[in-house]
Parts: C-alpha cells; sequence; structure tokens
C-alpha cells in the first residue's frame, strides 16, 4: 500500500494514478494519454507541483482556499477536534458542540434574518437541500402544488442530480437522465456574450424581467422559488449589469417566489462583502454555502435558511426527512471555526475591499488593453478576461469556441501560473490574502500568457474573427 505523502517519481505516480483513479471534469481517455499534473504541497497563494515547480494559484484551488494554503492554526483545529470527538452525527435528536459553535458563528455572520443553518458537505448536496426545503415549505403551508424552480442557463449549481437539474450547463444536462420535474430555465445577464448593442443596463432589465414572464406562464401559484449565483462562477465569471438585481427582488417579492442564492462561490469575503447577497444588496431566502466556509481545509456546506422559511418549517414542517451523515461533521465544523476565526480577526473581508480589491482592479482593468483582450471585469478577486480577435465587435474567434482559451490556459501552466479558462475566457478567483508584491507577480504572469498566446495567434492565423 502506497503512503498519502508518498514521494515516487512523477511518471510513476501518473501511471498509478491512470490505472487507479477517475477524474471529475475529465475526458479520462484523454487525460490518461498525457498524465495527470501532481500537485505535491502548498503554501500561502503558491503551489508546488511533483517536479519542484512553483506555481501561483490564483484560482485559489477550486474557487475555495480563500485564507491561502498552509494555515497550521485550521490543521490543529481539525487535530484537537479529531482526538476529541472525530465523528458523531446530528440525526436523531443530537448534537455536538463543533457544530452549535458554527451555526452560531455563520448566523451572526449572515446577513439580518438568517438565522439558521442546514449542514451538508458540498455545494452540490446543499443545493439538493435547498430544493426539497423550497418544496416542502410550500407544502407546509398548504400549497403543494408550488414545486417550480426557475434556474438560468449557464449557471451551474453542482453535480448531484438536483443540482445539474437546477444548473443550466447544456453539456451536462445532457448526460445521465437529468433533469428532474418542473424545473425551468431563463437566460442569463450576460452582456459581453449576449448583449449585442443594447444598453447594459437595458439588457440587465430584460434578462431579469424573462423571470416574470415565466412567472406569468407558468403561475405563481405553481412557482416556488428563483435559484441564482449572485456573480455566476463557473459560466464564466458573469458579472450582471447593475440593473439586474433589484429587478429580480422586485419580481421575487411581487409574485411571493422564495429567493435562493447560491452563495458557494461568492460566499466568505470573495466580493470585498461577506456574501454576494450583500455586495448587490438583495435578501434570499436561503443562501448556498461551502468552499470559502471552510477555505476548502476539510468539506463541508449548507444553507442558511432565513427567518420566513425557517419559522414555517419549525411551526408547521413537520420532521424534514432528509439529511447526510456527515451533516455537521465535527472535524469539518472545527476547520470551518478557525478558518472563519482567521477571516475575522485578520480582517481579510475588510482588506479585500479597502486595499486588495482595488489595487487588483486598476491592474486588471488595464489587461483590457491588450490586443487580444476583449473586455476584462472584476468584482473584489473575482475576475474574467474575455479574449477576442477584434475587441471593438466583441468578436468571437473563428476557431472552435474553447480552443483560444485552452491555449492560453497551457501558456499559465507552462509559465507557473493557473487560471481556469472558459470558453474563450481567463478567470480568476485567488486567494483573499494575497500581497500588492504577488498581485504585481501574478499579473506579470498573465501578461506573459496573454503576449504568448497572441504571438501563437498570429503566427498561426487565428486573431480571425468568426
Ligand atoms: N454552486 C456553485 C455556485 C458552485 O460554484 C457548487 C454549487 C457545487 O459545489 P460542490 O462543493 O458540490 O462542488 C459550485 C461548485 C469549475 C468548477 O470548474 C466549479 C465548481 C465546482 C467544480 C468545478 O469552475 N463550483
Amino acid at each position: 500500500m502506497l503512503l498519502a505523502d508518498t514521494n515516487l517519481p512523477t511518471e510513476e505516480l501518473q501511471a498509478l494514478d491512470a490505472a487507479h483513479h477517475i477524474h471529475p471534469f475529465t475526458d479520462t481517455g484523454e487525460l490518461n494519454q498525457k498524465g495527470a499534473r501532481v500537485i505535491s504541497s502548498a503554501d500561502g497563494i503558491y503551489l508546488w507541483d511533483s517536479d519542484g515547480n512553483k506555481i501561483l494559484d490564483a484560482m485559489a484551488g477550486l474557487w475555495c482556499v480563500n485564507v491561502g494554503y498552509g494555515r497550521k492554526s485550521i490543521a490543529d483545529a481539525v487535530a484537537r477536534q479529531m482526538e476529541r470527538l472525530p465523528y458523531y452525527n446530528t440525526f436523531f435528536q443530537t448534537t455536538h458542540p463543533p457544530v452549535i459553535a458554527l451555526s452560531n458563528t455563520v448566523a451572526e455572520l449572515a446577513p439580518e434574518g438568517m438565522n439558521r443553518v442546514f449542514f451538508g458537505v458540498s455545494g452540490s448536496d446543499a443545493n439538493d437541500t435547498n430544493l426539497r426545503m423550497a418544496r416542502h415549505y410550500w407544502a407546509s403551508l398548504g400549497k403543494p402544488e408550488k414545486t417550480v424552480i426557475i434556474g438560468r442557463n449557464n449557471s451551474y449549481h453542482g453535480s448531484t442530480v438536483g443540482a445539474v437539474s437546477l444548473g443550466g450547463m447544456t453539456a451536462m444536462r445532457a448526460q445521465g437522465g437529468v433533469p428532474v420535474p418542473d424545473i425551468e430555465h431563463i437566460d442569463q445577464p450576460y452582456w459581453y456574450g449576449e448583449g449585442g448593442d443594447t444598453d447594459p443596463n437595458e439588457f440587465g432589465l430584460e434578462r431579469a424581467r424573462q423571470l416574470e414572464t415565466a412567472i406569468e406562464r407558468i403561475g405563481a401559484d405553481r412557482v416556488a422559488a428563483f435559484i441564482a449565483e449572485p456573480i455566476q462562477g463557473a459560466g464564466g465569471v458573469i458579472i450582471p449589469p447593475d440593473s439586474y438585481w433589484p429587478e429580480i427582488q422586485r419580481i421575487c417579492d411581487e409574485h411571493d417566489i422564495l429567493l435562493i442564492a447560491d452563495e458557494v462561490i461568492c460566499g466568505f469575503g470573495r466580493t470585498g462583502e461577506w456574501f454576494g447577497s450583500t455586495y448587490y444588496g438583495i435578501k434570499p431566502d436561503i443562501m448556498t454555502i461551502a468552499k470559502g466556509l471552510s477555505s476548502g481545509y476539510l468539506p463541508i456546506g449548507g444553507s442558511i435558511v432565513g427567518d420566513r422559511v425557517a419559522n414555517v418549517l419549525e411551526e408547521k414542517g413537520g420532521e424534514f426527512i432528509h439529511g447526510y451523515t456527515y451533516s455537521g461533521h465535527p472535524a469539518s465544523c472545527a476547520a470551518a471555526l478557525e478558518n472563519l476565526r482567521i477571516l475575522k480577526e485578520e480582517k481579510i473581508v475588510e482588506n479585500v475591499k479597502e486595499t486588495l480589491a482595488p489595487y487588483l482592479r486598476e491592474k486588471w482593468l488595464e489587461l483590457g488593453n491588450h490586443p487580444l483582450v476583449g473586455e476584462a471585469r472584476i468584482v473584489g478577486m473575482f475576475g474574467a478576461l474575455e479574449l477576442s480577435p477584434e475587441k471593438s465587435s466583441r468578436a468571437r474567434f473563428k476557431a472552435d469556441e474553447g480552443t483560444v482559451g485552452y491555449m492560453c490556459r497551457e501558456f499559465c501552466f507552462a509559465n507557473g501560473l493557473v487560471m481556469r479558462a472558459v470558453r474563450d475566457s481567463m478567470i480568476i478567483s485567488p486567494p483573499l490574502v494575497m500581497t500588492k508584491a504577488e498581485i504585481d507577480t501574478f499579473i506579470g504572469l498573465a501578461v506573459k500568457a496573454l503576449d504568448l498566446t497572441h504571438a501563437k495567434l498570429k503566427v498561426e492565423g487565428m486573431m480571425v474573427p468568426a
């Protein structure tokens, strides 16, 4: 048996990985031809691979390591908890100190009127919880026909059957026999890609009003909830026009529809506020949380439930017949508690808002002048660069969608940087603890990758609009 800290040569690790490990979101045949990149250790904002290369992680893992890598106090808190009580469940009228402490701490941080938390282990299972909870809420109020949940095209809510059904990723929805019934989708507020000549705020209103049109078509007496990410992450860091969220809030209020904000990426400081909902001034009934809740140190997710829903469930809901073995896992709660202590005591969220995000914004928006960049956009520590062969028209490339993004991503990796490609855009979601000098280093690496991509596209005659 191999040990977790095995130190075999990279090629041997890759061969063993190919033989026994199935990767998520991966074409196994393709990966196993070339071998997976092996990440061996990390500290701060940097990763090291098994060949000793140092890589700046501008994605914070998978949008989650908000406090950065190498936080010994989280490891210590988890070790202490593992020794005292490694596991106990929260079913059958039982609780334990770590889950009590964490639900209290999360309720303190959450917007006003959101005071209770249902825990799971990921964003996906939390959204499955939300799906069932929203329907159970209306059934408890004697309206069992209010079952329809409206989501958005190109949104990401996770990979479980419920979460894929809520999400709007076309390719995902084509695999595995989804969706579950009574889920509908409206279009996304993606001005760069879909707004054409419309003024962005006008476009934001149009896209928001699709919700109203859908509710009127389906009937408000049939619609349970609307679910959306305050800013779409996996869809390509899609920042809605300012007009969008206030109009969505108005529509949910007027038609008596629950608003579920999927805060899995936006939550815990990414926007410079504790939650994306706070950033946009919206008042959700339920918020999905995961990722930054523990900065990814251990798996944990859940739903922050507003008083409106929680009180009905308490008074009229009876047993909510739903839960996970690891709901409120003690070690994960200990990791999350220490992570939240760090975020609060080091004033990381305030520092993002006041210092880091303005600095990063200035540098990031300058990348908008690069000849390969059609648009640079950013909120907090959460940004995208749309690559384009022709800035003025926001044109797409003639090459298959994603070809140029992939090329740029490979140049990033080859030069010690992780940026993620979504279609032909490059996106970032770095740890919230960068220094200004690290931001400068990061921007330098990003420019290098853009320059290399641009040069290759020119040589290969690919700077051509579709
Ligand atoms: N909601 C949102 C908004 C997310 O971004 C989930 C739910 C699901 O969370 P879990 O913990 O079940 O993964 C996510 C996750 C990508 C990528 O490639 C993004 C996510 C997950 C995997 C890949 O951008 N986001």
